[in-house]
C-alpha cells in the first residue's frame, strides 16, 4: 500500500495551492490599505496616511462616519467611488491644490 505516501503528496499540493489562491485574492486596494496600516489594527489613522499626499488631503471625505479613522470598508468605498466617477466633479475635494504629488 502506498496510500499514505499519496496522501502526503496531495496535502502538500493543497497547501501550496491554498497559499497561492490566498495571495491572488488580495485586491489592489486591499494591498495598499495593508501597506498604509502600519500597526495592523485594520484602520488607518491620519498619521498612517501621512505618507500619501492624496489620502491625507482627502482624509476627511474618506472618513465617512467622521471618527478620525479610515476603516477598510471606508477605504474600499473611497477607492471604488474614485474609480467609477471619472467625471471632473471635485466638489468633495477641499484640498487647495494637488501639485505636491512628487513624493
Ligand atoms: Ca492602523
Ligand atoms: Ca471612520
Amino acid at each position: 500500500m502506498t496510500a499514505s505516501k499519496y496522501l502526503v503528496v496531495v496535502a502538500g499540493a493543497a497547501l501550496a495551492a491554498g497559499a497561492f489562491a490566498g495571495d491572488k485574492d488580495h485586491s489592489m486596494s486591499d494591498r495598499k490599505f495593508d501597506q498604509l496600516d502600519q500597526n495592523q489594527d485594520s484602520v488607518l489613522s491620519k498619521s498612517e496616511v501621512a505618507s500619501d499626499a492624496t489620502l491625507s488631503a482627502t482624509f476627511a471625505s474618506i472618513d465617512a462616519d467622521g471618527d478620525g479613522q479610515i476603516t477598510r470598508s471606508e477605504y474600499t468605498a473611497y477607492v471604488s467611488e474614485r474609480d467609477t466617477s471619472s467625471r471632473s466633479s471635485n466638489d468633495w475635494n477641499t484640498a487647495p491644490d494637488e501639485t505636491e504629488e512628487g513624493e
